[in-house]
């Protein structure tokens, strides 16, 4: 695969890239998870190359600890939320997105700074300056798809789904954050490509929408 050309437009930075770095985004609820394993498989039959899937936070010890904080099983303030968040991201970086997009693996991602940007300015108004600027080292995707539903729709499916509810699950913060992802998503227009796509849907014709962004950007990568 060639090197990603179009990305550099919009600063999808992903370094010597041979592959995308595709980010998936949005509130609980809004059908990340199935999309991403929808897509996955998807492309692996379409071009026939490996996919690597991952997601934040991670498994690795800074995103367990994040784990147990959203649990609520360990205290920590906004401050070391968005330092944590920050810090695992590099640590994903360096340890698992940058070796496969460079050795031409696309990297599907399941939330990345966009949710540092819309939970953490969240929790911290008026820092969201200061939360971009410790992001500032992480390497941009080169296409974040935003999956947005109205906050009762998910907090509908997130009931449904399971008896009990994380840090941020409650009905007031969903919508909060919602606002947050649609307004990053203007704000960001010149600095990442970001598509925002109908997730209240259903999840096959959601499922069309992602694949098309997903053809698009991978077409800009050449063989050879
Ligand atoms: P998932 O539920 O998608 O696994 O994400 C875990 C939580 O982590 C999610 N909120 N809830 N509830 C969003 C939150 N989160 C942040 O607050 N900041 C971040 O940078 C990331 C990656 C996740």
């Amino acid at each position: 695969m060639g090197v990603f050309m179009k990305g550099k437009e919009v600063r999808g930075d992903g370094g010597d890239a041979g592959a995308p770095f595709i980010v998936i985004e949005g509130i609980d609820g809004a059908g990340k998870t199935t999309q991403l394993k929808q897509l996955h498989q998807w492309m692996e039959a379409r071009y026939g190359c490996p996919v690597h899937t991952t997601g934040e936070p991670t498994n690795r010890p800074i995103g367990r600890l994040l784990k147990e904080a959203l649990q609520r099983r360990v205290e920590l303030d906004g401050i070391c939320h968005a330092l944590l968040f920050a810090a695992d991201r590099i640590d994903h970086v360096k340890s698992e997105i940058e070796s496969n997009i460079n050795r031409g693996i696309p990297v599907l991602c399941d939330r990345y700074f966009l949710s540092s940007f819309a939970y953490q300015w969240r929790e911290m108004p008026g820092e969201l300056d200061w939360i971009e600027s410790i992001n500032a080292r992480a390497i941009h995707p080169h296409l974040t798809l935003l999956i947005d539903a109205p906050a009762e729709v998910c907090m509908d499916r997130i009931r449904r789904a399971r008896s009990d509810t994380e840090l941020f699950e409650d009905l007031v913060t969903l919508r909060a954050i919602r606002e947050n992802y649609l307004e990053l998503a203007r704000r960001r227009k010149t600095v990442d490509r970001i598509e925002i796509i109908d997730g209240a849907h259903p999840a096959g014709e959601v499922q069309q929408e992602v694949r098309a962004h997903v053809e698009a950007v991978m077409q800009t990568y050449s063989g050879g």
